[in-house]
C-alpha cells in the first residue's frame, strides 16, 4: 500500500452540501492535496484521447456512478502526482459500498469522512442557483432528481457504514459559508490534534 502512511479524508454528502466549497478552504488551512473524484472525470471526459468521454457525459447527465474502475485509477493517479503530500481530500467518492471495498483493497484506508449533511430542498436551491453559471452538464432540474435519488440509495449507505465504524465526523450546512467552514475548520484541527500532527 504505497498510500498507508498518508492522511486521507474522505469528503461526502449529498450534491451541492458543500464538499467543494469547503475542501478548497481546508487546502488553504492545512496543506492537504484536494482530489474531486467528479472534478477528475469531468476533465477525463474533456481529454480528446480518452477512451471514456462518452460513457463519463452520460453517467454525470443521468446522475449514475461511473464504473469504478475508472475513476479509482483516476484518483491513485492523481495522489501519485503528490508524492511529498501525506494529506488527501477524497471529495465525493467513494459513492457506493463496493467502490469504497475496492478502494481500500487497492489503494488505502481513509482516517475519517468529512460528512456534510444537508436537507434536500436546500441543495437543490444551490444546485439550480449554481447551474445558471456553471455550465455543469448535470446542474438542471431533471438530472439533480436523479443525482438526488443516486444518493439516497447508494451514497447515503457508504456514510451510514463509516458512521458504525465511528469514522464520521458530521457538519451541519446550514448558515453561510462562513458558519459551515468554521465548523469544518475546527473538526479537522481537532482530527490532526488527535493524531499528533
Ligand atoms: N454553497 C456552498 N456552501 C454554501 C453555503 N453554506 N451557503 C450558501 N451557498 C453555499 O456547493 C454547491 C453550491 O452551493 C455552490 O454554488 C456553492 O457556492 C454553494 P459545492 O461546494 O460545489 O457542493 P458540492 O457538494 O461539491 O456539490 P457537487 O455538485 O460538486 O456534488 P456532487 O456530489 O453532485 O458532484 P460531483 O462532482 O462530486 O459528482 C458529479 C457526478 O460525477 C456524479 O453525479 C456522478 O455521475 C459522477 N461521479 C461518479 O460517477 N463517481 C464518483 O466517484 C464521483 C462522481
Ligand atoms: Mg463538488
Amino acid at each position: 500500500f504505497p498510500f498507508d502512511k498518508k492522511t486521507v479524508v474522505f469528503v461526502l454528502g449529498g450534491p451541492g452540501s458543500g464538499k467543494g466549497t469547503n475542501s478548497e478552504k481546508l487546502v488553504h488551512d492545512f496543506g492537504f492535496v484536494h482530489l474531486s473524484a467528479g472534478d477528475l472525470l469531468r476533465a477525463e471526459q474533456k481529454r480528446e484521447v480518452s477512451q471514456y468521454g462518452e460513457l463519463i457525459a452520460h453517467y454525470i447527465r443521468e446522475g449514475l456512478i461511473v464504473p469504478h474502475e475508472i475513476t479509482i485509477g483516476l484518483l491513485r493517479n492523481a495522489m501519485m502526482d503528490h508524492p511529498d503530500c501525506d494529506r488527501f481530500l477524497i471529495d465525493g467518492f467513494p459513492r457506493n459500498l463496493v467502490q469504497a471495498k475496492a478502494f481500500e483493497d487497492t489503494v488505502c484506508r481513509a482516517q475519517k469522512v468529512l460528512y456534510f449533511e444537508c436537507p434536500e430542498a436546500v441543495m437543490l436551491d444551490r444546485l439550480l442557483n449554481r447551474g445558471k453559471t456553471s455550465g455543469r452538464t448535470d446542474d438542471n432540474i431533471e438530472s439533480i432528481k436523479k443525482r438526488f435519488n443516486t444518493y439516497v440509495n447508494d451514497s447515503k449507505p457508504v456514510i451510514d457504514a463509516y458512521a458504525k465504524d465511528g469514522k464520521v465526523i458530521t457538519v451541519s450546512c446550514q448558515g453561510s459559508v462562513n458558519d459551515v467552514y468554521k465548523n469544518a475548520h475546527d473538526h479537522v484541527a481537532q482530527l490532526f490534534k488527535d493524531i499528533g500532527q
